[in-house]
């Protein structure tokens, strides 16, 4: 057993950098384990497993499995957390924050992956514009939340901003944020940006996803 909590994870995806920047925002400490999704390290009988539907992030701390990002992030605030503020008891604003997780995984992400898989996984030339607009249609959803607030759920930087800004900083990628429509949305990822860790944790891996995307894309117009 390993004492510190085990991460299958791969840098560029955005649901495993989300895990990355609550853990550092928590100060604990993961036993990483990379995994290669194109050499199928996710379909081995051992990693379907601990996961049969076959995505990562995974969590394994200590037998404790989870198996989607938005649950291990509230897992380990709930567990390592110093403080309330990331995952509040308080049930309303338990609520809000669960809100605005539910926002990144049936909204934000989903778009994403529309736009990306299909390139990696079905040799698609390009990515169509409606899908680009259609990534776009997502982000008033965040402004509106933003306004009046500098964070998604109020005065405090919660695990659903951790969770969004992993999608957004990839869907400002594809779909750069206009300043003047999204002032909210825009100053909020800057925000996000300064924290300490975000590079290590989000910034790499997010240029990681855009460097393989490009040359994928490159390869399929081969
Ligand atoms: N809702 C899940 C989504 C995770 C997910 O789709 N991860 C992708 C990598 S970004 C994956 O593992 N894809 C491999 C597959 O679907 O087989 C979460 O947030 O953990």
């Amino acid at each position: 057993m390993s004492p510190k909590p085990i991460l299958y994870y791969a840098a560029r995806s955005p649901p495993c950098r989300a895990v990355l920047l609550a853990a550092a925002e928590i100060g604990i400490e993961l036993d990483l384990r990379p995994m290669n999704l194109a050499g199928g390290e996710h379909k081995t009988p051992e990693f379907l497993k601990l996961n049969p539907q076959h995505t990562i992030p995974v969590l394994d701390d200590n037998g404790v499995v989870i198996t989607d990002s938005h649950v291990i992030c509230a897992y380990l605030a709930d567990k390592y957390s110093k403080n309330d503020n990331l995952f509040p008891k308080e049930l309303v604003a338990r609520n809000n924050v669960m809100t605005r997780l539910y926002y990144d995984c049936g909204h934000l992400f989903p778009r994403l992956r529309m736009a990306v898989e299909p390139v990696f996984y079905f040799g698609k030339k390009g990515i169509p514009l409606e899908t680009i607009e259609y990534i776009t249609k997502a982000y008033d959803g965040l402004e509106f939340c933003l306004t009046g607030q500098p964070f998604v759920c109020g005065q405090h930087m919660t695990i659903a901003d951790l969770c969004c800004i992993a999608s957004m900083s990839t869907a400002h990628d594809l779909a750069p944020i206009d300043k003047k429509t999204f002032p909210n949305l825009f100053a909020w990822m800057e925000r996000m940006s300064a924290l300490p860790y975000y590079e290590k944790c989000n910034g790499e891996g997010a240029r990681l996803l855009k460097e393989a995307l490009d040359q994928r894309l490159e390869a399929n117009n081969k």
